[in-house]
């Protein structure tokens, strides 16, 4: 089983800075770095570390996360935030279970002893709620399964159908689908700390970002509900 680590980096610098050397680079057999168009010495902090860094040539994140699997040489792929959200050291952890013979391994921020320090009080609530319609409507025993910290196997995206041109966001479809497909899926527990750097969600832009992002999410649960079926 080869190991891709994806990291989308969008004006990231000050998290790169304390997180990077925190990856040991024998972790994974790639390690896939997406820059969205940087513009605070992301992508040359990058290079003065030997890291390849890709120009995404696209636009947004969800797109980010379609040119890394495209791009991604291993089985497996850990889609990994550098901002402060993701703690590196839980990367062994995914791996492990994988090499356990999982398909999808999250790394849980609901899952005691974890918590989310990110989380306001309405990420906080709707991320919990939308794990438990995932559970109710697709018979999942998850405790997080809006994240976007796992691992898992890319040939999944196609065996579940999930579609680049719908421009589906596959960070809880995967989840949802893999759980009716009867894959194997598994959770450890891993905190989610607070954002390093200045605030300004780039994933979810403007004042509504968050609102309008859960909206989605909401409606993709709902839909695939009703119309996915294995
Ligand atoms: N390549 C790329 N990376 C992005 C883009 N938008 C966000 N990111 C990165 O994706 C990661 C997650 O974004 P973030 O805004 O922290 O999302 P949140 O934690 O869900 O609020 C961060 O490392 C961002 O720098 C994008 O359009 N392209
Ligand atoms: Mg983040």
């Amino acid at each position: 089983m080869h190991f891709t680590l994806f990291i989308p980096v969008q004006n990231e610098i000050h998290g790169l800075r304390i997180i990077m050397p925190r990856i040991d680079r024998q972790w994974v057999d790639q390690i896939l770095i997406l820059d969205g168009g940087s513009t605070d010495g992301s992508k040359e902090y990058l290079l003065s570390m030997g890291y390849d860094v890709i120009d995404q040539t696209t636009s947004g994140i969800k797109a980010a996360f379609w040119e890394a699997f495209e791009q991604a040489t291993g089985d497996v792929i850990i889609p990994f935030s550098p901002d402060g959200n993701s703690i590196p050291e839980d990367i062994p952890r995914l791996i492990e279970k994988i090499n356990l013979g999982y398909d999808i391994v999250i790394a849980s921020r609901y899952l005691p002893p974890a918590s989310s320090q990110d989380d306001d009080f309405v990420s906080g609530l709707a991320n919990r709620l939308f794990t438990k319609l995932i559970n109710y409507l697709f018979g999942a025993k998850l405790t997080d399964g809006i994240g976007m910290y796992k691992a898992f196997k890319i040939q999944h995206l196609y065996s579940l159908r999930i579609d680049r041109h719908k421009n589906e966001h596959s960070e809880y479809l995967i989840v949802a689908r893999g759980a009716r497909f009867g894959l194997k899926i598994i959770e450890i527990a891993s905190s989610e700390p607070g954002r390093l750097g200045p605030l300004g969600s780039r994933a979810h832009p403007g004042i509504f970002g968050k609102y309008k992002s859960g909206a989605l999410i909401l409606a993709g649960i709902l839909r695939d509900a009703v119309f996915y079926w294995p």
